[in-house]
């Protein structure tokens, strides 16, 4: 089964990118960055849609700590994404790090869906961040549903190997199976699972509106995954 594409294989499409003596750089297989490209974390908005997190508290706790690691490590690019133009997670996000100058060439807002940027939106992202579960289970919804389907069976395998459970606030990389359709097809090498601060009743462990502590694991969460994704991209 073919993709038609061959993920990753060229440079990432940046504008304003100095393109000059890219053509004398070697081409890369998939999942394997050339010299040229720029390791990118796509990842969606943890909390904000099954977990019910408020949307503002939410939106400067990404704008944080995006501004956060981005002081710290060089030459890697976060994206977060959602499925539509109406999201208002995007919207606050995009205001919030213009605010604050975040040089859009590294951190920007993208819509798509996170299973499908190089096939469906050519944007090549290397590892992607999933909203996951405590019990680190396929289904549920959501972009945890959207993820474990579109990775196969390898990556529940590749999960149980690597950890059982995910508890609030902390994260874990998955190395991709090169047999996963996401490794083949969308250039994907690893997915980080990220577990998120729960204010939905109908879920385990809410937190019945503490923001106090909700909003330390979320910005808990988020440095666990941007740390994950940089000791990825050494
Ligand atoms: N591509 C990009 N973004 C997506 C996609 C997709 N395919 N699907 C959803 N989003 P959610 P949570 C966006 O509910 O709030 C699951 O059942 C969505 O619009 O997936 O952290 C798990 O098993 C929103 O902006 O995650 C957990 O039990 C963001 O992804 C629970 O939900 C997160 O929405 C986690 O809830």
């Amino acid at each position: 089964e073919s993709c038609g594409k061959d993920p990753c294989s060229m440079e990432v499409e940046m504008e304003n990118e100095d393109k000059k003596g890219s053509d004398s750089l070697e081409k890369s297989s998939v999942g394997d960055l050339s010299l040229n490209e720029v390791h990118t974390l796509a990842f969606p908005s943890i909390s904000t849609a099954d977990f019910q997190f408020d949307l503002e508290k939410a939106s400067d706790i990404i704008v944080e700590s995006v501004a956060d690691i981005l002081r710290k490590v060089d030459n890697v690019r976060l994206v977060l994404v959602d499925l539509s133009h109406k999201s208002n997670i995007l919207s606050l996000v995009r205001a919030k790090a213009a605010e604050r100058n975040i040089d859009s060439k590294k951190f920007f807002t993208f819509v798509g869906d996170i299973t499908q940027l190089y096939t469906k939106r050519g944007l090549c992202c290397n590892v992607i961040a999933n909203a996951a579960n405590w019990r680190l289970k396929p289904g549920g919804g959501g972009v945890n549903a959207a993820i474990f389907n579109a990775a196969g069976k390898s990556l529940e395998t590749a999960t149980k190997e690597r950890a059982e459970t995910l508890s609030p606030g902390s994260s874990v990389a998955i190395p991709l199976p090169s047999t996963s359709p996401l490794y083949r097809c969308e250039g994907v090498t690893h997915v980080i699972h990220v577990l998120g601060p729960n204010m939905n009743p109908q879920r385990p462990n809410c937190l019945k509106n503490d923001y106090i502590k909700g909003c330390k694991v979320l910005r808990d969460a988020y440095s666990s995954l941007f740390e994950n994704f940089a000791s990825i991209s050494k």
